[in-house]
């Protein structure tokens, strides 16, 4: 253990030092674990993105909780669960890492009940028909994915860690999403136009879901000299679409871009210019769904309230059995 810096000189002479090391792990592409000494604004940054990362994935029930109870059939239905319930546990997971980094859980909650956090843009649009759960899967995990396999290399641990997980799962959502497309494309001349339709309504939220353009992205640099990221947000939106091209064309669907073309020189797919406008007026709270989503979660959190009374009340019962017992067991060594 180091002795505390007799000076501010000395103290600052000692994070000068400590940052020459935090440096030297992340250029060495070591890990930060929670016990390491970390700048501040490394800390803010990742608290910012993991609890923004964590209520996605809690928002994100949402949209299709919605269909639940009106899958087509029961193996659907298992599946949708199944589905709904990993995304729960990737909400904990990544709450988890981020409390490693002295945020808690409650504070992170009211945060997205209060409405000041900001979650993923995507879950703020409705999901009125089935075909809807196939175009999430398909377009809505795959964006994630192609978004989380290099955060599964982030600089810091637990986040890094949660994500190897959370890839395997969501590798999975992908392909019944896909899955649930090709049935569709599979069917009637209706359930087609049900899967296309979907289609045109995800394919241009899929793509926000990687953030502005790198040259309005006020994070990006930071982040990727940190490691937390890898690519940029054009650069994974990029990869993005290349990996959904020939994904469309075994489903038999159309993607909503007329300016998609592959440019040789450039070896990539040009395309359309997004609606940032959209984008900004979800962000700001004025999306299709974004009211309901959070009234939906603040109504959960206070029909929750007797779970965690309860929880909290069967906590200091056992404390204080445990040091009943302690108590008693000292006694009797005494008397012994
Ligand atoms: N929506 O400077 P940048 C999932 C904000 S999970 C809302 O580029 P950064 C699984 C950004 O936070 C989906 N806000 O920021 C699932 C920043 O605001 P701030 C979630 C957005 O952090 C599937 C500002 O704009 N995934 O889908 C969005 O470097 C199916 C400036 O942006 C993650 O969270 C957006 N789309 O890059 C669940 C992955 N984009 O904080 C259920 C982890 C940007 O300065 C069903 N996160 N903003 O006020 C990341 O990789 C990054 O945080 C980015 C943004 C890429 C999202």
């Amino acid at each position: 253990m180091t002795a505390a810096p007799a000076t501010a000189d000395g103290a600052a002479a000692e994070e000068a030092e400590l940052q020459i090391e935090f440096d030297a792990l992340i250029a060495a592409d070591q890990r930060i674990e929670p016990r390491d000494w970390m700048p501040e604004a490394y800390r803010r940054t990742l608290i910012r993105q993991i609890s923004q990362h964590a209520h996605s994935e809690i928002i994100g029930m949402q949209p299709e909780g919605n269909w639940i109870t009106r899958a087509p059939s029961l193996k659907r239905k298992a599946i949708l669960m199944a589905k709904v319930q990993d995304e729960a546990g990737h909400g904990l997971y990544l709450y988890s890492a981020a409390q490693t980094l002295g945020i808690t859980r409650e504070e992170m909650t009211q945060q997205l009940i209060d409405g000041t956090a900001k979650y993923s843009s995507i879950f703020n649009y409705p999901t009125p028909t089935w075909a809807d759960m196939g175009a999430i899967g398909w377009l809505v995990d795959g964006a994630a994915i192609c978004n989380q396999v290099p955060l599964c290399r982030a600089s810091y641990g637990p986040y890094g860690r949660a994500m190897v997980r959370i890839c395997k799962e969501e590798s999975f959502h992908q392909r019944q999403g896909f899955e649930i497309l090709l049935a569709l494309m599979n069917g009637t001349e209706a359930q087609r136009a049900m899967a296309q339709e979907s289609v045109d309504r995800w394919y241009w939220p899929a793509l926000m879901m990687f953030g502005p353009p790198d040259d309005a992205s006020p994070n990006s640099a930071q982040s990727m000299a940190w490691k937390i990221k890898r690519f940029s947000n054009d650069e994974l939106r990029q990869r993005f679409v290349g990996m959904l091209v020939p994904q469309a064309e075994a489903l038999g669907v159309t993607l909503p871009d007329p300016g998609l073309a592959w440019n040789e020189a450039e070896g990539r797919y040009d395309m359309s210019e997004i609606d940032w406008t959209e984008f900004h007026e979800v962000l700001a709270g004025r999306g299709p769904m974004n009211a309901v989503r959070v009234q939906n979660r603040r109504d959960a959190h206070e029909r929750g309230a007797w779970v965690r009374e309860a929880a909290a009340a069967y906590a200091t019962k056992k404390a204080a059995q445990a040091a009943r017992a302690a108590d008693s067991a000292r006694s009797s060594e005494k008397a012994a």
